[in-house]
């Protein structure tokens, strides 16, 4: 059989949209289209108002409890399962990949489904829904708590971001699923697997900043393209 190839995958909110998770920034019903960043995702904006940007939180997070993964998710739970060098590197905070049987996942910029303590260093998984109150109380100390989720301005983890750049270093293959490709240092990451002279394959509706690096765009609802792609790949390399 011939090598299978190294993958490293980078998904956005473009993979979750087909299971009802708004994107951030592309079309009417989009995110920052609606709600203005600066107020809800930020350090300053959480310290100005902590109940506001909780509302925020809650009400998305009971859109996200009830979305379930779509076949991209799917595919690429397959791929982890299929392939000895894969890792999936993510942007969304919504649990999608998990719960389609993703095993091992970097997560860039948090999960909405845990919280943590804003003074002491207590981290749990709360998934009820709604939170029954506003903003939550650390059980340890007392102190607020706040989503476990990278806001503007604030430092991705250092260890996941290394694991992640280390990943795409490695790769034969960056595939590129829904995301703008806009928002730092997360965008950067694919352009290490092509200064190793591996190959960026880009699934998007659209052309991105990321386009003219890319070795292939495909265009169209990844739920649709990345199956496919997938289905062409088990083919080529004799994976049933
Ligand atoms: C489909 C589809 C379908 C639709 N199929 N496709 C200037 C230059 C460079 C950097 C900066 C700069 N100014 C500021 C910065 C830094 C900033 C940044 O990058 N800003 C840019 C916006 C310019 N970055 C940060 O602040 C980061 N931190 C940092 O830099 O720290 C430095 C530091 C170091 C040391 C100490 C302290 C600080 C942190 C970034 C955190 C981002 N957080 C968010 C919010 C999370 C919380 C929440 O959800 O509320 O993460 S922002 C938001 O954008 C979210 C996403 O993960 C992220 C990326 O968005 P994504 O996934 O790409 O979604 P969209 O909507 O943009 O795109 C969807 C795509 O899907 C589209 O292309 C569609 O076409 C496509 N699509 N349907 C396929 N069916
Ligand atoms: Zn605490």
């Amino acid at each position: 059989m011939t090598k299978l190839p190294k993958i490293a995958v980078l998904t956005g909110a473009g993979v979750s949209k087909a299971s009802g998770i708004p994107t951030y920034r592309d079309g009417a019903d989009s995110l920052w289209n609606n709600y203005h960043p600066q107020e809800l995702a930020t350090p300053e904006a959480f310290a100005r108002d902590p109940r506001l940007v909780w509302e925020f939180y809650d009400w998305r997070r009971r859109n996200m409890a009830r979305a379930k993964p779509n076949a991209a998710h799917i595919t690429l739970a397959e791929m982890e399962a299929a392939l000895p060098n894969f890792t999936l590197v993510t942007q969304n905070i919504d649990g999608l990949h998990r719960e389609a049987g993703n095993r091992n996942i970097l997560y860039l910029h948090g999960d909405i489904w845990l919280v943590r303590c804003t003074e002491c260093d207590y981290r749990d998984e709360d998934r009820r829904v709604p939170l029954p109150e506003l903003p939550p109380r650390c059980p340890r100390c007392g102190a607020m708590l706040r989503p476990d989720i990278v806001w503007f301005g604030e430092a991705l983890d250092a260890r996941t971001l290394n694991l992640a750049e280390q990943a795409f270093r490695r790769a034969d293959i960056a595939l590129v699923v829904g995301t703008s490709a806009v928002v730092y240092p997360a965008a950067y990451l694919p352009h290490y697997t092509r200064e190793h002279f591996g190959q960026i394959i880009e699934f998007n509706m659209d052309r991105t900043d990321l386009s003219v690096y890319a070795h292939e765009v495909i265009l169209g609802p990844a739920e649709m393209t990345l199956p496919n792609w997938w289905q062409r790949f088990k083919d080529e390399y004799g994976i049933s």
